[in-house]
């Protein structure tokens, strides 16, 4: 190769990481700006990773193939049966448990759900909806519920166990906002809850601060 070439070569690689980097560095501090005032940003800010993905450059050398890795981890397995203080849905294949006692921030509620092997509830028709409603009225709790649905990652989405994709929440996906009540506002609130709090309450969901404390609603899937 001749010098010009392998200079011009150098140059570009050079234009291109530094196109990169400062893409990626962008990105990030984007992100981080969305989440900064945000209790949860420390925990969140992890997932912070940002790739070049679609920006051209140039083809590298081919090397060799190197070795297999070692299989990755297997999913959660499913549980068969309901924990016994947990509420049996066979209609919606999952146990529920309302947490009324002692209210903690988002992320305390999912942590606590997923020490139990279960979830924040993901509420995904108005049959789940309502069921959900009824256990809330049986405990004659006027309160806030924390539900799974967050967009913390800048999107709404369900949570997820640990290793899991979040799908986005899509437009044909079900929803209950409270439209009526201006929700979700998407104002630095990050995290969402059924309405059982107030006087006309309607179960209807809202978006909140994630550090505030509320009541919660773990589900368990079955197999
Ligand atoms: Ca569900
Ligand atoms: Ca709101």
């Amino acid at each position: 190769m001749e010098l010009q070439t392998f200079l011009l070569l150098v140059l570009l690689l050079i234009v291109q990481y530094s196109y990169c980097a400062n893409n990626k560095l962008k990105s990030c501090q984007a992100k981080l700006k969305r989440l900064q005032n945000d209790y949860n940003v420390l925990k969140v800010a992890g997932q912070c990773t940002c790739n070049c993905e679609g920006i051209q450059g140039l083809p590298g050398p081919t090397g060799p193939q190197g070795p297999q890795g070692p299989p990755g981890p297997t999913g959660p397995q499913l549980p068969t049966t309901c924990p016994h203080d947990f509420i049996n849905s066979t209609e919606f294949g999952s146990c529920y448990k309302l947490f009324t006692v002692e209210p903690l921030s988002w992320i305390d509620a999912l942590s606590h759900c997923q020490s139990m092997g279960a979830n924040l509830a993901t509420i995904e028709s108005d049959e789940e909806q309502n069921f959900l409603k009824e256990q809330i009225q049986q405990k004659n709790n006027l309160k806030y519920f924390w539900i799974g649905l967050n967009n913390l990652h800048g999107y709404w989405s369900w949570s997820t166990m640990p290793g899991q994709e979040n799908e986005p929440l899509g437009k044909d996906n079900y929803h209950s906002w409270n439209v009526d009540e201006g929700q979700p506002e998407n104002n630095n609130q990050h995290c969402a809850e059924m309405d059982a709090a107030k006087s006309g309450r309607n179960y209807r969901w809202h978006d909140d601060h994630c550090m505030y404390k509320h009541t919660y609603i773990c589900e368990m899937k079955l197999k």
